[in-house]
């Protein structure tokens, strides 16, 4: 990293290089940090496997349940209501907890492809991603899509793989198929032993220890059992002959077969670690923690314009990856979720706002743990902290102690269907328009103001995110709506000299509506007219996303 050499300055003294990352040393608080977040298709047991470790970091004292009735039902990541009525997860949520010796920053991703914008902004902001597997479904589509997500950015991926209780695939065809669709390595970090109903338990093959699923209770810790290598005569007491057999033979099959966990390998994001499990059942959880911390990076550098930002800077500098208006009904605020990048934050203290140039006194910063918020006194590079903010606040902002940094990569989608949306109470258009312009400023929607009609026309990813928006509104506003389908098909945003703006708005006004910042959109059915404008204006440049940071 060349620029990195070139700021020793800014970084924390004394200024050493580690000699197995060759990044400079951190201090001790920002190195036990580990931030990551889990990722998978819907369904594969990522929010029940987020309630797990907070069982296991302490943060609660009994997890809750994706699908059960009345309070067993509440699980924290889940929080919002339509999340709790359907058992999906349809937005992403933030926890912290300490585990051991270590602090751990995670995030509980939607697995629907309609909410993939929130999982890809994620992405954005953590060092590492767990990939959740079901063990009867192996590599599915969303699966395929996030992981190479994650690969354009060399992340490590953490695999686990879930519901080992149920039937399910031979190991070896897991191990493979991962492998083949993803074009990584895989080395096991755990090896099952029987499938299905005789499915018991795991070796650890990274400790040596033979790990004992208790089905009676899905809140305890397995029973660990240590063992002094396969020869080990205490396996044969804890293992039935017919499991221990196959288990023995496939254990040298996979030794043969299969590579050695490298640790390097796996921080460049070319070989995952693989743990089977049963999140439901608590089991194969403390140990995957237990790589986590262990093995996962630290926070890492982030690229920022032109130069790198080292954690181990000593000024404090973030971004914010995510917006989510009225978390807490109780509060009806707007909260900012920065990823810290660099430096030792403290309650207080006055931040830039880069893209306004204006400074911020963050007075009360939130740590997410659990289901609870808490003002956080101090952070650390690598925390995900909240910061309660009217609006100003956007997806991509920087925030730093002066420099005008501009974190990279934070993407920006199209919006791919639209919808005109109405009150059912014309009386209430009002406050649809404020409710609406809430939630394109949390990212959650495109909106459009036609220029000639009233009412609003919203641009979203995936269809379920209409029904998100609905509920929300008359679940956060109280006001009842219905969404429509409108002539239009696509939203193009303009950009050339006012001039010519001017002009193109002036004949096509039928087509014409303003985002919810004024800036000019055309609105068009066929990519015809695109294609036609495109032709007729080569003055005007025509894009699908607007940049957050105009
Ligand atoms: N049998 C079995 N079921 C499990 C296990 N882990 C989770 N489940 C169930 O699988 C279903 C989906 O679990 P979730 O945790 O909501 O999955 P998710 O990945 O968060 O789903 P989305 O957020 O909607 O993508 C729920 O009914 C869980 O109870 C497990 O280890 N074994
Ligand atoms: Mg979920």
């Amino acid at each position: 990293m060349p620029n990195l050499a070139l700021r020793a300055d800014l970084i924390y003294t004394p200024f050493m290089l580690d000699s197995f990352s060759n990044q400079p040393v951190l201090p001790p608080e920002i190195n036990r940090r580990r931030t990551f977040a889990i990722i998978s298709h819907p369904d594969a047991g990522k929010t029940t496997l987020t309630e797990k470790f907070l069982l296991y970091g302490g943060a609660i004292q009994m997890a809750g349940q994706v699908r059960a009735k009345g309070e067993a039902r509440r699980t924290r990541s889940d929080f919002m209501q339509m999340e709790k009525e359907r058992g999906i997860s349809v937005s992403a949520s933030a926890m912290s907890f300490e585990f051991k010796d270590f602090w751990f920053n995670l995030v509980d991703t939607p697995g629907h492809s309609d909410f993939s914008e929130d999982t890809y902004r994620t992405l954005t902001a953590v060092d590492a991603a767990i990939m959740v597997i079901d063990g009867a479904k192996g590599v599915e589509s969303q699966t395929q899509k996030l992981f190479e997500v994650c690969r354009l950015r060399d992340m490590p991926i953490l695999t686990f793989c879930n519901k080992m209780d149920r039937e399910s695939r031979e190991t070896f065809d897991i191990i493979d198929e991962i492998q083949e669709n993803l074009a990584i390595d895989v080395t096991p970090a755990s090896w099952p032993i029987g499938v299905g109903r005789e499915f018991m338990g795991c070796y650890d093959m990274l400790n040596d220890r033979l790990e004992l699923m208790d089905r009676s209770d899905r809140n305890i810790v397995a029973e660990s059992i240590e063992i002094n290598g396969i020869d080990d005569p205490k396996l044969a007491k804890y293992v039935p002959t017919h499991l221990l057999e196959k288990f023995l033979e496939e254990l040298e099959m996979a030794r043969e077969l299969l590579p050695e966990f490298n640790h390097q390998a796996f921080l460049d994001g070319t070989m995952t670690p693989i743990w089977f499990g049963s999140a439901i059942n608590s089991f194969g959880v403390q140990e995957l923690m237990e790589g986590i911390g262990e093995y996962g990076p630290k926070p890492q550098i982030r690229p920022a314009g032109d130069r790198q930002v080292s954690p181990g800077e000593k000024k404090v500098s973030g971004f914010v990856f995510k917006v989510q208006a009225n978390m807490d009904p109780k509060h009806r605020d707007r909260i900012a979720f920065v990823r810290l990048c660099s430096g030792h934050f403290k309650r207080g203290m006055k931040l830039t706002h880069v893209r306004t140039k204006k400074p911020i006194a963050i007075a009360s910063p939130m740590l997410f743990l659990a289901s609870d918020r808490q003002l956080a006194e101090e952070a650390w590079a690598g925390d995900i902290i909240g910061i309660p903010n009217h609006g100003q606040l956007r997806i991509g902002d920087a925030l730093t102690e002066g420099e005008a940094l501009r974190f990279a990569g934070i993407p920006s989608f199209a919006p791919e269907l639209l919808q005109s949306v109405r009150a059912a109470d014309p009386m209430k258009a009002k406050h649809l328009d404020k409710a609406l312009t809430q939630f394109a400023e949390e990212g959650a929607a495109k909106l459009f103001k036609p220029m000639i009609g009233a009412g609003w026309i919203v641009g979203v990813v995936g269809a379920l995110q209409f029904e998100v928006l609905a509920s929300r509104i008359e679940m956060e506003y109280s006001i009842p709506v219905r969404f429509e389908p409108t002539q239009f098909t696509s939203a193009r945003w303009l950009s050339g000299s006012q001039h010519h703006v001017d002009t193109f708005v002036n004949i096509n006004k039928g087509h014409m509506a303003k985002d919810h910042d004024g800036y000019p959109v055309y609105m068009t059915r066929l990519q015809w007219d695109i294609d036609r404008v495109e032709r007729d204006f080569p003055e005007l440049t025509l894009s699908a996303t607007r940049d957050a940071q105009k």
